[in-house]
């Protein structure tokens, strides 16, 4: 998962696009970059770290021009090294640099046409950096000196003729415009918006609607599933459908817990949809249990406490915040003559026992995917004395993996991969766990005023949108991911042997 965020103003863009990632931060703290550009030239800034970290005075006081994207990196199996944060830069034509959202699943195959047959060269493991060849390579095949929106949009609909997978992408041509687009199934959500200055008219592109609200923006719309906004460097602005098929399947992981409760997805409030997981989640615990024993209901902290809050106003128990979490967590040093040793729950999370003590507590998480954390906190609610822990989820089992830009674990990783929930909740250690049923969270995020009735929901049900992943495909991520994971604990293990010996 990243952020991306593009702007075209009337003045210096830099401080408007450091400001929006910021505000995207959630969606990446791997990496952050941001390029500007300025008389036919480009400026670029990007590392590992938090946009606090990347962005000195002295990198933003290079960063002119009034138009520019960024991006900040979720961290995924394979593309943790600084050469690999974004945007991504490529000289001809024009000079585009792109940041993307999301996941290319035929990525190989692209990569092998790039070489190939369109003659490029791609330096990096990044789909972002594939993306962008083929869409610098179909704009050039248009021939033109000076591209027009035409040009754009004909290339962007090349793009969705040859890639597959989830995108929302930001992409800047040096001197001309900012492009950005959405994949044909709209997985991965984008939205633009607008300002009035005195200097005219500015436009932001962004991941998230919040982006544009912290920073004055009205939010147009969210792109439609295929479609394009082109804003050209005087400032107008063009929309095209760019793909033949499109249909909107959005993520609705970002609902469950990627996206910020302040934000409008696809017209649906985030916040709204999290209460009406909450409220579905009461009505299953009365239908399981309409005598339950609850005596109060305990967010996990953050995400999960509008859920938890609608569901203890609909059970009619107290909702108490039982975890105080630490948002100082500082970095893991290593030390000669110590193990590396994980930062613990307990260094994060630290429970307030007087409402633990001798009750029946209802915790709420957002979701399980590796079920390690919560094991713990199930733990340190019973060290603070409660008599009974139950364990909801606001989400359904996560049995599948995520390949449309989630760093989600392999399937094997997933504690609920061919497992009951019972099976899940012995290995938690939960004396009851309520999972929400598919439908149920459908219905909760695409039942409120805007009606979607389909969503990517692969992670629990494993039915991949785009209709190209197969058994052999998850079994090559599958070992993507192991080996990324050895040649990272290896490199951590070969650092403690150097500082041991
Ligand atoms: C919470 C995010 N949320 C917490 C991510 C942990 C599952 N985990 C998914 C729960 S927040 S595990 O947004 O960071 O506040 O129990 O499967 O290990």
């Amino acid at each position: 998962m990243c952020g991306i965020v593009g702007i075209v103003g009337k003045s210096n863009v830099n401080q408007a696009l450091y400001d929006a990632l910021t505000v995207l931060q959630h969606r990446g703290q791997d990496a952050a970059g941001i390029v500007t550009s300025h008389d036919g030239r480009l400026f670029l800034r990007k590392d590992n770290g938090l946009v606090r970290d990347v962005f000195q005075q002295r990198h933003m006081q290079r960063l002119v021009g009034h138009m520019g994207i960024g991006h900040v990196r979720y961290p995924t199996a394979g593309s943790s090294t600084s050469a690999e944060a974004q945007p991504f830069y490529v000289n001809s034509p024009y000079g585009i640099t792109l940041a993307h959202n999301g996941n290319l699943t035929n990525v190989e195959q692209l990569a092998k046409e790039i070489y190939e047959s369109d003659l490029r060269h791609v330096n990096t493991n990044s789909d972002s950096e594939v993306l962008l060849n083929v869409f610098a390579h179909e704009l050039a095949q248009r021939g033109k000196l000076q591209p027009t929106e035409e040009d754009v949009f004909a290339a962007v609909t090349d793009v969705h003729n040859r890639c597959v997978g989830g995108y929302a992408v930001v992409a800047m041509i040096t001197g001309y415009g900012i492009v950005g687009f959405r994949d044909p199934h709209g997985i991965r959500p984008i939205v633009f918006g607008q300002r009035h200055t005195d200097e005219g008219v500015e436009y932001m592109i962004a991941s998230e609607s919040v982006s544009l609200d912290v920073l004055g923006f009205t939010l147009i719309r969210d792109l439609a599933p295929g479609e394009a906004v082109y804003i050209t460097e005087e400032g107008k602005l063009y929309t095209r459908q760019c793909a033949t098929n499109p249909s909107l399947t959005p993520c609705i992981f970002e609902h469950v817990y990627l996206a910020r409760p302040d934000s409008i997805i696809d017209g649906v409030s985030v916040y709204k949809a999290r209460l009406r997981m909450g409220e579905k989640l009461a009505e299953k615990i009365l239908r399981e249990r309409p005598e339950h024993d609850i005596d109060v209901v305990i967010p996990i902290p953050d995400t999960s406490r509008t859920a938890a809050l609608e569901l203890a106003n609909h059970l009619g128990v107290k909702f108490r915040e039982g975890f105080v979490k630490n948002r100082y967590i500082g970095r893991t040093f290593i030390m000669p003559g110590q193990a590396a040793r994980k930062k613990s729950v307990r260094q994060k999370l630290n429970a307030i026992e007087l409402e633990f003590r001798g009750k029946n507590v209802m915790l709420v998480d957002d979701s399980i995917v590796r079920g390690t954390t919560c094991k713990q906190i199930i733990q340190m609610a019973r060290e603070a004395g409660a008599k009974n822990v139950y364990f909801c989820s606001a989400a359904p089992a996560v049995r599948y993996p995520n390949v449309y830009g989630i760093d989600m674990p392999s399937a094997h990783e997933l504690i609920a991969h061919n497992r009951t929930t019972q099976d899940v909740a012995d290995l938690i250690g939960a004396d009851w766990l309520i999972y929400q049923d598919l439908p149920d969270l459908i219905e909760a995020v695409g039942g409120g005023k805007i009606k979607i009735d389909k969503f990517d929901c692969a992670v629990f049900d494993g039915h991949y949108v785009t209709g190209d992943v197969d058994e052999a495909y998850l079994n090559k991520i599958e070992q993507a991911r192991n080996d990324a994971s050895k040649v990272k604990t290896q490199a951590v293990s070969a650092i403690i042997d150097l500082y041991n010996n």
